[in-house]
């Protein structure tokens, strides 16, 4: 073919019109792949999910579908847990620097929270960019002083939850600490169960990365002054010495009596592992605080709290929610309290001859936080310990 009837044949209408096909392929093609690819390339490594998600209850399956944007990889049940968190482990192989200073020079003190607009004043989207996926934060500049894994015994309080994690992702970093925030939620239709939550949560955290400090922190109390060091101690501690939920008789901020520990506990690996961490058996509202004063008290250790203007929090109103009733057996479950010491505790979910079973139905490391959702069965519990329940009272 000659130069000349070959460009003629390219220019005939049938070859154009292949050409142009070819080229609108190409123009959609490449639209895909930006629309498709390059969102989620964005989130690669960030996301992860584990566990067979057609067996997970109705409930974990409508949050589950709730976040989709943030999803990224979906696991199997073979997939291994070691595997997925290891590349959320911190480097901390940094030779160079220096350990933060002992005081932490940005703190302000007092912390001014507009009850009206918590969101908008506890928000700094300068710390929040700082976040890496999974809720986890560590100084450029130096290296901190703990590394502290905050845990949140969690159930369907998602306006808390945001407020909670923006307070602390600012004022954590003013802190100069090394933290990552794990949100252990039960799934429906299971009451809720505080202290089983924080047990799974702070094994859960040894897991995934090496935390100097675990804080078990109710997902509505705020702190009201920075000073407030999100750190442990030689003691267990007990970061709350007044909250506005409770008034003292000269109309302080206070707390209901002198033994008092809830809402936000600081302790080292060998402190709750000591105290052999919270009981797991009780179901619906109250007694477990108590029943882990006595734990740490015949651990031979003794809750220490800051200094009285330093550990003020402000607690969220809310009502009581619908599955969390208040206990009406805790009283009698904690007068057996020191029954229980050993036999069942943080150990019940590794050396224990008695196991409880639960089952990690999911955890995604979600943009301020890593988030898991556990199974585990009321009933079978309670049976497994029914001789250690106490006698009932009569409330
Ligand atoms: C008190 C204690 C709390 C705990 C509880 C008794 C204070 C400051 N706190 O809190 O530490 O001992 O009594 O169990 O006194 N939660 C959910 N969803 C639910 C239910 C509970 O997320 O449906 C979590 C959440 O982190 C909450 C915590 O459990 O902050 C305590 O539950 P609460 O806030 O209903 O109980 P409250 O305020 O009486
Ligand atoms: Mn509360």
């Amino acid at each position: 073919m000659d130069l000349a009837s070959w460009s003629k044949n390219l220019f005939s209408s049938k070859s154009l019109s292949t050409l142009f096909l070819i080229l609108i392929f190409a123009i959609v093609g490449v639209i895909l792949n930006y629309m498709l690819l390059w969102p989620s390339a964005n989130v690669a490594h960030s996301v992860y999910i584990h566990g067979n998600v057609s067996r997970l209850p109705k409930y974990g399956r409508d949050k589950f579908y709730n976040i989709s944007q943030d999803i990224f990889l979906l696991h199997s049940d073979k997939d291994d847990l070691a595997d997925l968190v290891a590349g959320g482990k911190t480097n901390r192989n940094r030779a160079n620097l220096k350990p933060c200073p002992e005081t932490p020079p940005g703190l302000i003190g007092k912390i001014t929270i507009n009850a009206r607009n918590f969101t908008e004043s506890v928000t700094n989207d300068d710390s929040l960019r700082r976040v890496v996926y999974g809720g986890r934060y560590s100084p450029d500049d130096c290296v901190a002083r703990e590394r502290t894994a905050i845990i949140i015994p969690y159930r369907d309080r998602e306006d808390h939850l945001d407020i909670l994690t923006r307070h602390l992702h600012n004022i954590l970093q003013r802190q100069q600490l090394e933290y990552r925030i794990f949100v252990i939620e039960m799934a429906l239709p299971t009451q809720f169960n505080r202290g089983l939550l924080a047990n799974i949560g702070f094994l859960f955290a040894k897991e995934t990365g090496d935390f100097s400090c675990f804080i078990i922190h109710d997902v509505d109390a705020l702190m009201m002054n920075d000073k407030n060091l999100y750190r442990c101690g030689s003691q267990p501690r007990h970061l709350v010495t007044g909250s506005t939920k409770f008034r003292t008789w000269n109309d302080e901020y206070g707390l209901p009596y002198g033994s008092y520990m809830s809402g936000v506990i600081a302790l080292t690996d060998s402190q709750f592992t000591q105290a052999n961490g919270f009981s797991n058996v009780y179901f619906g509202w109250g007694g477990e605080d108590d029943d882990f004063t006595n734990r740490v008290q015949r651990a031979n250790m003794k809750f220490e709290r800051p200094e009285k203007d330093i550990g003020i929090y402000l607690a969220i109103p809310h009502e009581t929610d619908s599955t969390n009733p208040k206990n009406p057996a805790r009283f009698g479950i904690l007068d057996a309290s020191a029954a229980r010491q050993t036999i069942e505790g943080v150990n019940s979910f590794y050396n224990n001859r008695q196991k409880i079973k639960y089952k990690r139905y999911a955890i995604e490391y979600r943009r301020y936080y890593t988030w898991i959702l556990i199974g585990v069965n009321e009933a079978a519990i309670t049976k497994q310990y029914e001789k250690y329940l106490g006698e009932p009272f009569a409330v």
